[in-house]
């Protein structure tokens, strides 16, 4: 590997005269020699190259076993090594935050990452440690299927964020996993922006009706298929690849959704999901596609109508045609302790299939995500000792229209950045100044701000929702925009046409703008009310709760329970999702963090293409420049003195076995000295040591130290010296 000619740099931080330009250019000349990775010391920037490099094969996994990421070129396996050996040798806990964009291949860098540990496995117990492996490469499939949809900005973005925690056995091997999501797009089951798809899973289903002939099923059997969904099964769902849906758009199934519903059921067989849950999962996205189908009138009596494929979707449903027809057409309520009916309007009926539908589609991603979390679940008896965790959350998004849904992504955004300002460039400035090392600080944006615009208790617009939603009189979106407007007014990341009647790009009444560190975002209070309360009413809970479907019924057992006897509102949206990210971020901070940082090179995911305004932008919010700047002043290693000197002072004469001065600080540096060690700064209580190399050669020597001195303290136990 050391033969590879060098490309400009391969670590930023040996980067002479660092400004923007010298950056982007030096990423840019990397990129056009497919050199999509460079580092920032042990931070890896990596851009996406739309294209196959062939640098992921086993040849290349192999060249990064057990290797010191300044050994190697930047790779994103050098980031997955350094995590497992981190894990391997000080049993510490390690995960790898990978951000940026929309589209700039946060989730092909985390499967790399999982393929590259599954790999890198010990030979111990190989069949148990190989079935393990493949559950975990598997769930993958199965998330991306239900939880990814074509966007203007990524054929197959993710809609919803993941965290993946890989459990590891004392041996070193992966023994099980645990996936938490967080928050799907589920508006999309609705409707999609032009050009947009709805999740993969619902085109995968419909092209099951034709006959599959991907080589991913081979030639079995009728009965090796039994796992898979029949078609006469397939048939019976009533769906039909040719068919116009409207909750599908105007996009067809494509033969590739045809091949992918065969691999997403020969994942389903991989984690072990009955073949009759398998069937069940499938009729209900496909009563999902007929849900929208439906079709709502009056009859001269002024009853609901419901017209359309009502008998194929109820019976997809495994609920009756009359419990529909009741729960389309009107609602009870308990007021008071008092059951009271309400009738539904004919749009309140059409509203009441919309929320019906979402609810069932997010529900049935949860309860999927519940069911392999118990299949790659630690067995028990089993005891996992550390963690690596992966997290794959979505890209900051700023669209022509943004929503809820984006506020809350980018919400995530901000409280990751946050974290790794924290991390990477707070704490190491302020342990500088705490240990007295010469430094000049480096200015960055600090996004705590916006954090707590966002999610400050009282004060924050989470808080301020809640509050409208809490209201007992019915809000509107526009009286919870005046509300936002009345106790944010003077905030410098919030405004609105209220606040700023000059600004024609915002409408008045609609519009709310944040400034987020990655720029500045619209958002349209429309159905912000709705999405943070999301409710469901309670009729339709014990509809679905009522279903023959086992897998249904199972997703909602709250249904269940009497209409009197419903326990008080849930959390809101806004709040549980705001409870999540605390939870992420908490658990992230008991972990040893590294970080990749994607970047997206064009906006028409196309090859070797680069946007020098598009990329010049992600620059600059990342906070690149300022995290070459901290790293070029920072130190790969600390250590307190008394550490150090107990692990090193073999290496000299003045210091073995004893070292009589006053200090170990004093002993530190003689060792030092002694060795010939200069770049180095001595703080107040620890050592920090500049490059990762001389780290490096200090444990080389004492590697080839410690047998002869095991040898020496055993000929003095014999008394032989
Ligand atoms: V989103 O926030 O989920 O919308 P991601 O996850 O950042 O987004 P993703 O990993 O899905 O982006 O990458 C987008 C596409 O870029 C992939 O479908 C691949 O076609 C392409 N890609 C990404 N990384 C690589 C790579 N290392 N090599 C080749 C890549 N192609
Ligand atoms: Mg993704």
């Amino acid at each position: 590997m050391a033969s590879q000619p060098e490309v400009g740099v391969s670590d930023f931080v040996l980067l002479d005269n660092l400004t923007t330009d010298k950056f982007i250019e030096n990423l840019h000349l990397r990129f056009q020699h497919n050199k999509i990775y460079t580092n920032i010391g042990e931070v890896l920037v990596s851009v996406n190259p739309y294209k196959t490099l062939d640098i992921y094969g086993a040849a290349t996994m192999m060249q990064y076993r057990g290797r010191e990421m300044f050994e190697v070129p930047p790779h994103v396996y050098a980031v997955a090594d350094a995590c497992q050996r981190v894990l391997r040798q000080q049993g510490r806990d390690t995960c790898v935050l990978i951000s940026g964009e929309s589209g700039s291949g946060k989730t092909e860098a985390s499967k790399f990452i999982m393929k590259y540990i599954a790999a890198n496995t010990t030979e111990n117990q190989r069949e148990y440690i190989d079935r393990i492996k493949n559950v975990l490469i598997q769930s993958n499939a199965i998330l991306e299927t239900f939880g990814n949809a074509k966007t203007n900005r990524n054929d197959n973005s993710s809609r919803f964020g993941k965290y993946m925690d890989i459990h590891f056995s004392a041996g070193g091997d992966p023994a099980g996993g645990h996936v938490s999501n967080y928050l799907l797009e589920k508006s999309r089951v609705v409707a999609q922006q032009p050009g947009e798809r709805n999740f993969h899973a619902f085109y995968q289903v419909s092209s099951s009706s034709q006959p599959i002939t991907s080589p991913l099923l081979g030639h079995g059997s009728p009965s090796s298929e039994g796992r898979l969904l029949s078609s006469s099964k397939a048939s019976k769902l009533g769906l039909s690849p040719s068919t116009q849906y409207q909750f599908l758009g105007p996009g067809r199934p494509t033969s590739q959704d045809g091949q992918l519903f065969a691999a997403t059921n020969s994942a389903f067989n991989a984690l072990g999901f009955p073949p009759r849950v398998v069937d069940e999962i499938w009729s209900i996205v496909a009563a999902v596609v007929l849900l929208g189908e439906l079709t709502f009138s009056e009859t001269p009596d002024g009853n609901l109508h419901i017209g359309g494929p009502l008998s194929q979707c109820v019976s997809s449903l495994g609920i009756s045609s009359s419990s529909l027809q009741a729960c389309m057409a009107g609602r009870v309520l308990c007021a008071g302790g008092e059951l009271v009916s309400k009738q539904h309007s004919l749009h309140d009926a059409a509203a009441t299939r919309h929320a019906l539908a979402k609810a069932a589609y997010d529900r049935l991603f949860a309860w999927i995500v519940q069911q392999i979390n118990k299949a790659i679940d630690v067995p028990s008896g089993t005891h996992a000792s550390s963690v690596i965790g992966v997290l794959d959350i979505y890209g900051f998004e700023i669209f022509d229209t943004n929503s809820f849904e984006q506020f809350c992504i980018n919400y995530c955004n901000e409280k990751l950045q946050q974290l790794f300002i924290e991390l990477v460039l707070k704490q190491e400035q302020e342990e500088y100044s705490r240990e007295g090392i010469t430094w000049t600080p480096v200015a960055y944006f600090n996004n705590r701000v916006i954090c707590e615009l966002i999610d400050a208790p009282h004060q924050g617009i989470i808080a301020i929702m809640d509050e409208a939603c809490l209201n007992p009189t019915k809000i509107s979106d526009r009286q919870l925009l005046e509300a936002m407007d009345k106790r944010l007014s003077g905030h410098k990341h919030y405004t609105s046409r209220q606040l700023a009647p000059t600004d024609k790009k915002l409408q008045h009444g609609v519009d709310f703008r944040i400034t987020h560190y990655a720029g500045e975002v619209t958002y349209a209070i429309t159905n912000f009310m709705d999405k943070n309360q999301d409710s469901l009413w309670q009729d339709l809970k014990r509809l679905l709760h009522s279903s023959t479907n086992a897998s249904l019924k199972d997703m909602w057992p709250e249904g269940g329970t009497t209409i009197q006897k419903t326990s008080k509102r849930p959390p809101s949206a806004a709040t549980l999702f705001r409870n999540s990210m605390q939870a992420l971020v908490q658990g992230l901070l008991s972990k040893e963090p590294f970080y990749v940082r994607c970047v997206k090179p064009n906006p028409r995911q196309a090859p070797n293409s680069w946007d020098e305004q598009l990329v010049r932008h992600q620059v600059s919010y990342l906070g690149l420049v300022e995290n070459v700047r901290v790293r070029r002043a920072g130190f790969a290693s600390r250590q307190r003195y008394d550490r150090f000197l107990r692990r090193y002072k073999m290496l000299s004469q003045y210091t073995w076995p004893n070292y009589r001065g006053t200090s170990d600080k004093e002993a530190v540096l003689v060792l030092l000295r002694d060795l010939a060690v200069t770049d180095f700064q001595a703080g107040h209580t620890k050592l920090f040591i500049r490059s990762a190399k001389t780290v490096h050669q200090l444990e080389t020597a004492r590697a080839e130290l410690i047998p002869s001195i095991v040898v020496l303290l055993q000929k003095l136990w014999r008394g032989a010296l």
